[in-house]
């Protein structure tokens, strides 16, 4: 562990030491309680805290630092529960980069809900994989379909050439975005406004209520839509914290997982839609673009060498996850 993570870790556990009693698990995520991940975490407390005697701390973003703060967090103890992406944990679980092969994921909401909700590649196969890691995977859920803001126009892969497009830190999406034609720049998410503000970055995608909750609009002037990819995310337990739990706090939190699961989904529904409308109204020069299928040609190209090196990255186990993932999206389309 760096030193600047050992401060990090030092400062949290002063923090969550000085308020929390045994009885309180400690809760973080990496939007704020307005945002998705806040409104599920809510769900979740309002659940746990009604059928059990225990009470749950909520750390939203920056309160304990970035994404990869509160997962080292929550694999040392600190933390008994933490929500964190795909997004930065495909350096831990490799195979978890699955979800940046691009149209891999549909962008149709009662599709991805029941995939999320019945897949065997995400409740069984990656429960594996992150129990591995010191990590009880509660739930995978969708935050919405990623739009690109960008200070240019993007109507086809040409339009990213020399954008410094930010990314989360993930290899895949890295690749993603080198497939696409820019010059993909990993960075945790407090840097964004700020590297955009100051052009050490032009571009950066995310779900259309995170671009109007997080005034991304404010230092961006194009949205696009090419239909790539949904965001995904995950609640965790820290294992050896929930393996020591009794059956019944094991189902009250199974139980709170499936209400705010639910919840979650419902929650989204016309979501991007009233979001983009707040956006517009802030800022009515801001371009949307929906692009038509005829120029999304070289994005789809792009997908089948980003799925090749996905292969390459992760070997047997991951093209093992990325079959079944296939075949449970196949049967989520079906209804
Ligand atoms: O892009 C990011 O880094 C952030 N995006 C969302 C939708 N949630 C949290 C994450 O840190």
């Amino acid at each position: 562990m760096s030193i600047r993570k050992l401060l990090s870790a030092t400062a949290a556990l002063a923090l969550v030491g000085s308020v929390a009693s045994a009885d309180t698990w400690r809760y973080a995520f990496e939007e704020s309680l307005e945002e998705v991940q806040g409104q599920f975490a809510q769900k979740f407390k309002e659940h746990v805290e009604a059928n059990s005697d225990h009470e749950i701390q909520l750390f939203p973003f920056g309160t304990l630092g970035e994404s990869a703060d509160i997962m080292e967090q929550a694999q040392a103890g600190i933390l008994q529960f933490v929500n964190q992406s795909p997004g930065f944990t495909g350096s831990l679980i490799p195979e978890a980069q699955v979800f940046f092969v691009p149209y891999l994921l549909p962008t149709d909401q009662a599709q991805l809900a029941r995939f999320y909700r019945d897949s065997k590649a995400i409740n069984e196969d990656f429960q594996g994989l992150y129990a591995e890691q010191g990590l009880e995977l509660l739930q995978m859920y969708p935050e919405g379909e990623v739009a690109m803001t960008t200070k240019d126009p993007v109507n086809s892969c040409e339009d990213l050439n020399e954008v410094k497009f930010r990314v989360m830190t993930n290899p895949l999406l890295v690749e993603s975005y080198r497939a696409f034609g820019a010059t993909p720049t990993p960075l945790p998410w407090g840097e964004v406004y700020g590297g955009l503000q100051t052009n050490i970055i032009q571009g950066q995608e995310n779900p259309t209520f995170f671009l109007f909750s997080t005034k991304i609009y404010e230092v961006t002037d194009h949205i696009t839509y090419v239909g790539h990819n949904n965001f995904t995310t995950a609640l965790m337990a820290n294992l050896d914290f929930y393996e020591g739990l009794s059956e019944e706090d094991q189902a009250v939190i199974q139980e709170a997982t499936d209400v705010a699961y639910e919840f979650i989904v419902d929650y989204q529904k016309g979501l991007a839609d009233s979001e983009l409308a707040k956006i517009m109204e802030a800022k009515p020069e801001m371009t949307v673009t929906v692009l038509p299928e005829e120029d999304r040609a070289c994005f789809k190209a792009a997908a089948e060498e980003v799925e090749a090196k996905f292969i390459e990255m992760t070997g047997e186990s991951g093209a093992a996850i990325l079959e079944q993932m296939k075949a449970d999206l196949a049967a989520a389309a079906e209804g």
